[in-house]
């Protein structure tokens, strides 16, 4: 009896190195083994091959060579749900949405065809990220979505101005927060349905949009199709998806998913506008992203030859630019700039690129940092949080030049 559960025990450990030694780069070496070993490509409805990490909700991630584009194509963008009923296309066939709140002058609301014809239509490029992209590479390891590098995603998003719906309701002078909900929710009615707000300052701000269509399409079913809320600059827990409700509201938001989840040790990331409404003297909610990069080819392990090889990625920040990337082809010892590709704004990715040139045989470890208009750089090390937000340490890589 001992003796079979010893031999079931090894098989199993046999088994799942050599799972781990066939999983593709597509996933970091970093992340938690049960994580690569369950981790499957899927194609969602609707969607090329994605992570999938669960199911049911459904969280999705997009593997990293799809980031050599900045601008991340609908059926490769990732999706993240906390709540398992996600609603059919069927159900939001008659879709609308209300605008009130006890700081609003009246509620109205509209239809897919007033939001087209009433009000003047935005675009805005800008990253949607999730605060726990990269979770799985925290080390120790902290509970959540395990995510590697692809929980997020650049797009063309266009819509109204939230403001200009705000405006249509009124919004009075004693207005704190702008509450938002989407048409998803639990299954069991125990389990809080997942509600956010924001500022009421930033609400106003003229390039947070409720977006009807991205990258020229409508929304896809799993990124809140028919309208979903863009906080440029902000994490994507504030992007509210199948967005059927907002209230302007004289009280901050309380529920579990403003005051327990997504906050962080108080003052430990910069901010330019303060969440002011929803900060206490321990935590402050996770707002604005931090400045990172991604490579995006080569991937892990790759091998090259001594000509050399280009190191193509993306590098982002919370909406002050990218002033510079620098790339180390000496495990970063020596750094160079890269190219930078076109400016899409300030809230889109950047492309970078940079060639090595001819390398020795051998392993080359290879780096990326990115610096903001602001000043902004790369943490060296890992700024630890319970959550496990806000990664942001350089990836590094090993290709093998022969
Ligand atoms: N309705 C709804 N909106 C939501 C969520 C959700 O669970 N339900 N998750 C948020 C979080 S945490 C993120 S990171 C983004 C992810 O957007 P995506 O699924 O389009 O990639 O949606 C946000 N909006
Ligand atoms: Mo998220």
């Amino acid at each position: 009896m001992q003796r079979r559960t010893v031999l079931a025990g090894l098989g199993s450990v046999a088994a799942t190195a050599a799972q781990a030694a066939q999983k593709p780069n597509w996933m970091s070496p970093a992340l938690p083994d049960g994580t690569r070993d369950e981790a499957i490509l899927v194609r969602p409805p609707g969607k090329q091959s994605l992570i999938q990490l669960t199911d049911r909700p459904p969280n999705y991630e997009t593997p990293i060579n799809a980031f050599a584009n900045p601008i991340t194509a609908n059926d490769r963008f990732f999706v993240r749900y906390h709540l398992a009923a996600v609603p059919t296309m069927e159900e939001l066939k008659d879709w609308s949405l209300t605008v009130g709140g006890d700081a609003a002058d009246r509620a109205v609301k509209f239809a897919m065809a007033d939001l087209k014809k009433n009000f003047t239509q935005v675009e805005v490029t800008a990253v949607c990220q999730c605060s726990g992209n990269r979770r799985g590479l925290f080390d120790p390891h902290v509970p959540g979505v395990e995510w590697g590098y692809g929980a997020m995603g650049n797009a063309v998003w266009r819509g109204v101005r939230l403001k200009d719906l705000l405006a249509k309701a009124g919004v009075k002078s004693d207005a704190v927060e702008v509450w938002f909900a989407g048409a998803d929710g639990p299954v069991m009615p125990a389990t809080p349905p997942f509600r956010k707000s924001l500022p009421v300052a930033l609400a106003q701000r003229d390039d947070v949009i409720v977006a009807t269509s991205m990258n020229g399409q409508p929304l896809p079913h799993l990124n809140g199709f028919p309208a979903r809320l863009v906080v440029p600059g902000w994490t994507g827990t504030y992007w509210m998806k199948h967005l059927t409700s907002i209230e302007v509201s004289t009280k901050p938001m309380t529920n579990f998913w403003v005051q327990k989840a997504y906050r962080v040790p108080a003052g430990m990331f910069p901010v330019d506008l303060p969440f002011a409404s929803q900060n206490d003297s321990a935590t402050w909610p996770i707002t604005e992203m931090v400045v990172n990069s991604l490579i995006a080819a080569p991937l892990d392990g790759a091998k090259v030859g001594r000509s050399g090889f280009t190191v193509r990625g993306v590098a982002w920040d919370r909406g002050h630019g990218i002033k510079t990337v620098e790339v180390s082809f000496d495990g970063g010892k020596t750094w160079k700039p890269a190219e930078l590709g076109r400016d899409l704004g300030n809230y889109a990715f950047r492309s970078f690129s940079l060639a090595s040139g001819a390398l020795p045989p051998g392993p080359c470890v290879v780096s990326a940092r990115a610096v903001s208009n602001k000043g902004e750089t790369q943490a060296v090390a890992l700024v630890r949080n319970p959550a496990g937000y806000h990664h942001n340490v350089p990836q590094t890589l090993t290709v093998t030049v022969a």
